[in-house]
């Protein structure tokens, strides 16, 4: 079974590039997930097709009609329902959402799929919100011209964690934030590079050493550049060798690399 995934956007176009890309288009590919989309202006009801109007009260810019937005949404229930699917969440993409981390992407995933709604414009119309949306989600504290880049990294991140996106190389569990540790420093030929060494325990096969040393390099990144998630590794429990290794770490001031 599939993750069916609807989106409501005036520009579906730009969802294009998740399934002409990457490891998201392997996975639209491999039907792991599987995208649609509905355009408001296909559900308005004038002769220009009209899917936005000047807000009540004044004030610049337009807001998008409930009308079409409510008809695009019902559409897309109706296409989930007929897949089977009868616990969906209608999202809206918003900066006033809750603000999106590994812990929602990881919740969100566990659903059989999901509508996302795009705003443009200031927004939509209230009613919609109060209407037809489960969730609103913000992908950060910044504002950008409409939902779809928004729509665009939910759906990258979520679809990464199905069952079957990544190659047998790769692991969703193992990326950073799934632990709250920053991923180590990673290198590739050539073994020196305008003068600077690739770190020589990379090159001595000793695994359970470079195992320790990534360890280390990791805890002691985070603790550089990200400590607000190292206090969160520390709540979900840190042990006696990672004490160490940081430890080490700060002590020998080994800021780069070893
Ligand atoms: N917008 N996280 C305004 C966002 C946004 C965000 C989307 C701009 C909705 C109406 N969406 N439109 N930040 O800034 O999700």
């Amino acid at each position: 079974m599939s993750f069916e995934i609807d989106v409501i956007t005036l520009f579906p176009d730009m969802l294009d590039a998740i399934t002409k890309y990457g490891i998201t288009s392997r996975a639209s590919k491999n039907e792991i997930f599987r995208l649609h989309t509905w355009n408001p202006r296909h559900f308005a009801k004038d002769n220009y097709r009209t899917v936005d109007d000047s807000p009540y009260g004044g004030g610049p810019g337009m807001v998008m009609l409930a009308q079409p937005l409510d008809e695009a949404i019902t559409h897309a229930r109706t296409r989930q329902l007929a897949e089977g699917i009868n616990e969906t969440k209608v999202i809206y993409l918003s900066p006033q959402g809750e603000l999106l981390n590994h812990e929602k992407i990881l919740q969100l995933s566990k659903l059989r799929g999901m509508i996302l709604l795009c705003g443009r414009y200031e927004g939509i119309d209230e009613r919609i919100i109060m209407r037809q949306v489960d969730e609103e989600i913000s992908i950060g504290n910044y504002v950008i011209s409409g939902g779809e880049l928004a729509a665009m990294v939910l759906i990258d991140s979520i679809v990464r964690q199905l069952p079957g996106a990544l190659g047998s190389a790769d692991s969703a569990s193992e990326d950073s934030f799934a632990n709250n540790l920053l991923e180590y420093p990673q290198y590739t030929r050539p073994e020196i590079y305008r003068g600077d060494a690739v770190p020589p325990i990379l090159l001595s096969g000793d695994h359970a050493k470079i195992n320790r040393w990534r360890l280390q390099q990791s805890l002691g990144k985070t603790w550089l550049k990200r400590p607000d998630l190292l206090d969160l590794k520390y709540k979900q429990g840190i042990s006696k060798e990672e004490e160490k290794l940081l430890e080490e770490f700060k002590q020998t001031k080994n800021f780069r690399i070893n």
